[in-house]
């Protein structure tokens, strides 16, 4: 049986196959049928587009199953036969001769705090499709055309779960980021941490846009990478997609790629048999171009959308200390009470003073570590892009905590104190999860420099033995105090050097340590963070507002060529005076950031809009000024943020979620404005496709306020459902919204169908990109631009 790990690390070109719904499709796939359930009652069929790829020069088959997890199939299906039985039928294609990879596609899902789900859920499902593709006999598992890290990372564990095939992931990138707000570069650190044997790009781009987003992670990789595009950007023709790029451009186009260093190629939607024939002919010949054996490579923690290296000569990390209960009143009480506003608050301060990690750490008196902590991970998550350093002396707090992280947090920490290293490193393994390693030997701490680097040592051969790269490593080079160990700053610089010299491993410390029982603490830290810096210290737990150590740290940054142009000390301290502090002065973050409630939409910070909308009303601010003044244009700046690529998906969804708050607390009081008054029934819906119902919503508060029966059908609705309601109400009207340019076009399903009942409804449609010309064409009767609007239109065709 060929292996098709050996495969990966011989000089080949691997060649996988092209799409395959399209070709299911060409021969008998019904539209809106599942191609997994249809598969395998046409198991004949599948294989023959299996076959017609391997005999125009793929070596890789992908299964029919990238739909193949419960969240796809209906309820009731055996989701491990049905994997097992595609998974056969390629097998049986693809003979002993050629590899089958077991394809995973996203389940259309978004893990908490983006969506409901759970990781654990989403893994139990993908382990469940992954033991059938096992059984069917896949020789590697490939994850495909997923957009959110989180998901993309729930099949890698799923597959470590199950077995012990090689893994690819692939994910989709538009230009800016994946649809969630992931970095190509990012995708491939946290990837690289997890120990994915390949990874790679597909689908969304054709070609040429794909070249850019794969240049973005290529200074970043070690492993193979796998490149997958479609056949050009699709356009619209007579409603039907239609994908421009023929098979010998395709083929042309794909040699940049191989230049480039591509392992592994085929083409994703559009492409065909004879797209990856042309693909095959370009990689005859020619040989794996290997990435360069990387020198020096820093260690990496992500988040979803922000990578943050920490490394021997980069700029130092600071790696912000405020969230931790100790000695801090407030903090420990809202913890104890299971609240977070106090947390949420020192985290925008220290992201704001130059925190780029935020340590977190939960352990007051009195508290569920196991629960608290995973529960901020998901808040601070959903609200900053910046990593997160977990920290407990509770491994099932870390545990738990890893479960609620998209990317790669750093794990603080993993000391040389019994069953640490063998309860915590797997772990970190299995999560892509860097951590910092606490030179204890036992319960002992050293004190000399030779025993620090005796027990870094012990614990590395330790971490060595449990099959943890050395990538996911920070050491603590263990800040002592002074004022009891006069010899402690010594010790801890030498074990920076030698950590830096003799293993290449990059450096922490707990930088106030040194200075306690001192008078004048900030001068002994801002010295001793020159010379630790100087020493080769790649990073520090330390409070990010404190101005002298950071000022002196940015000082010594420049003086020690880790600060490109000075660039980071001009921006900072450019306007510094003796005893003035830095120019760009520390902004202390209040509890309430936001001036005003529009911006407080913007921000996303639910709490601030219901006490600000709480605050206008008792101001005597009337309702429909508060929505229309402030929520409506926050979600709008929200719009505009998103558009120019400064917010993405976690954000809009906060912020709609906070403008939905104020929406609910103002409801009740608009409705009290109803004008008493009897009309017909309204229909309304958003339609398939779409979920966005906050206009619409708005629009039928304000037509049932004028008296109308509105029968709501909610978002994402069918037109045969709407025509139905239509029908079984005797509704005169029915309202129609849309906000994307994608599914606007399925107001005219209904209008179609309404008309192809003989029904005479009339119809009304809005939404931000509806127009009346677009009314027109699709042959509603009009359309409205806001709610006002809306209603005078619904009265005109009553009455009429
Ligand atoms: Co989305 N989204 N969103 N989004 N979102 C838009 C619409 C977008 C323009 C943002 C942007 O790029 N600038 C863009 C669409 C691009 C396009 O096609 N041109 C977009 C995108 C791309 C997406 C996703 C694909 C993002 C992603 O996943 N990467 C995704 C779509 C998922 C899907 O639908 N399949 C998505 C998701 C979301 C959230 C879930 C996060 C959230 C919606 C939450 C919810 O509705 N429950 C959201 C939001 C909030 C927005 C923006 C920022 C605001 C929409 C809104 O609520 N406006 C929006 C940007 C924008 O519109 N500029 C954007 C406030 C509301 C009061 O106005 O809905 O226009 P509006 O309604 C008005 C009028 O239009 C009119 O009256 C209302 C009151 O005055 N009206 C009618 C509306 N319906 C009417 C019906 C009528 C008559 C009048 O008769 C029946």
């Amino acid at each position: 049986m060929p292996d098709f790990r050996k495969a990966l690390a011989d000089d080949s070109i691997i060649v996988f196959d092209g799409a395959m719904g399209t070709l299911l499709q060409a021969r008998g796939l019904p539209p809106g049928a599942s191609p997994e359930l249809w598969g395998l009652e046409h198991a004949d069929v599948v294989r023959s587009v299996h076959e017609d790829y391997l005999r125009v020069g793929a070596r890789v088959v992908t299964t029919n199953t990238f739909g193949g997890t419960r969240f796809k199939l209906p309820a009731g299906t055996d989701i491990r036969a049905l994997n097992a039985g595609l998974a056969r039928t390629a097998r049986q294609a693809a003979g002993e001769g050629a590899f089958v990879a077991g394809s995973v596609g996203p389940t259309g899902h978004f893990v908490e705090p983006l969506g409901t789900l759970t990781m654990r859920e989403l893994v139990d499902a993908f382990a469940l499709q992954i033991e059938g593709l096992v059984e069917g006999g896949a020789d590697l598992i490939i994850a495909e055309t997923h957009f959110d890290l989180a998901e993309a990372k729930a099949v890698v564990l799923a597959a470590r779960r199950v077995c012990d095939l090689p893994v690819a992931v692939l994910m989709t990138f538009e230009p800016g980021g994946s649809l969630t707000g992931t970095p190509s570069a990012t995708f491939a650190d946290t990837m690289q941490n997890l120990g994915v044997e390949l990874l790679g790009i597909n689908c969304g781009l054709g070609p040429e846009q794909m070249l850019d987003v794969a240049k973005g992670f290529l200074p970043r990789i070690d492993v193979p990478f796998f490149i997958k595009p479609n056949a050009g950007l699709p356009r619209l023709e007579n409603g039907v997609t239609v994908y421009p790029m023929g098979p010998a451009e395709f083929g042309d186009r794909m040699a940049a790629f191989l230049d480039m260093g591509a392992k592994c190629v085929s083409g994703c939607c559009g492409t065909t048999p004879a797209h990856i024939e042309a693909l095959a002919k370009q990689a005859a010949g020619r040989a794996w171009v290997r990435p360069e054996p990387s020198q020096g490579r820093p260690l990496v923690l992500t988040s979803r959308s922000k990578s943050v290296c920490i490394g021997v000569g980069l700029p130092a990390v600071c790696i912000g200390e405020r969230i931790n209960p100790t000695g801090k009143k407030v903090l420990t009480e809202e913890l104890q009470a299971g609240q977070f506003t106090e947390a949420l608050r020192l985290a925008e301060e220290q992201i704001q003073a130059g925190a780029r990690v935020l340590d977190v750490n939960v352990g007051a008196p009195m508290v569920q570590e196991e629960t608290l902590l995973p529960a901020l991970v998901k808040q601070l998550t959903a609200r900053f892009l910046s990593p997160l350093c977990l920290d407990s002396t509770k491994p099932e707090a870390i545990e738990e905590a890893l479960w609620a992280v998209p990317g790669s947090a750093l794990v603080n920490s993993i000391s040389g104190e019994p069953g640490r290293m063998d309860q915590l490193g797997p772990l970190c393994k299995l999560h892509g999860a860097p951590f910092i390693l606490l030179p204890l030997a036992g319960k002992k701490l050293p004190v000399t420099a030779a025993e620090r680097i005796a027990a870094i040592e012990a614990l590395l051969i330790q971490a060595e033995a449990l099959g943890i790269p050395k990538r996911l490593i920070l050491v603590d080079a263990l800040a002592l105090t002074v004022s009891s160990k006069p010899e402690a700053a010594k010790h801890c610089l030498e074990t920076i050097r030698h950590c830096a010299a003799v293993w290449g491993l990059p450096t922490t410390l707990g930088l106030s340590n040194i200075s306690f029982g001192l008078p004048a603490r900030e001068l002994l830290n801002a010295t001793f963070m020159a010379m630790c810096l100087g020493a080769g210290m790649a990073a520090h737990i330390s409070n990010p507002s404190t101005p002298l150590p950071r000022e002196v740290g940015l000082a010594s940054e420049v003086m020690l060529a880790r600060d490109p142009q000075a660039a980071r000390f001009i921006e900072n301290c450019a306007d510094w005076k003796y005893g003035g502090g830095a120019g760009a002065p520390v902004r202390q973050v209040q509890a309430k950031a936001v001036g005003t409630l529009r911006e407080a939409v913007v921000a996303g910070r639910k709490e601030a809009v219901l006490s600000m909308v709480e605050d206008a009303l008792t101001a005597g601010k009337a309702p429909q000024d508060i929505l229309s003044g402030e929520l409506i244009p926050g979600i709008m700046d929200v719009g505009v943020l998103y558009e120019r690529k400064e917010y993405f998906l976690p954000q809009l969804l906060l912020s709609a979620e906070a403008m939905q708050a104020g929406y609910e607390r103002l409801t009740p009081l608009l409705e009290a404005a109803a004008d008493g008054g009897k009309r017909p029934g309204i229909v309304l819906a958003t339609v398939e496709g779409d979920i966005h119902d906050i206009g619409k919503n708005i629009v039928g508060l304000m037509l049932r306020n004028h008296g109308f029966e509105v029968i709501d059908l909610g978002k994402d609705v069918s037109a045969e459902r709407i025509v139905d309601a239509a029908a079984e109400s005797g509704a005169k009207v029915i309202g129609l919204s849309a906000l994307m340019t994608t599914t606007m076009v399925r107001m005219e399903d209904t209008v179609k169908l309404l008309r192809s009942r003989g029904m005479d409804q009339k119809v009304m449609v809005g939404g931000a990109v509806v127009s009346d010309s677009f009314a027109r064409a699709i042959g509603a009767d009009g359309h409205a631009a806001d709610a006002v609007e809306a209603v005078r239109l619904a009265k005109r065709f009553v009455d009429a």
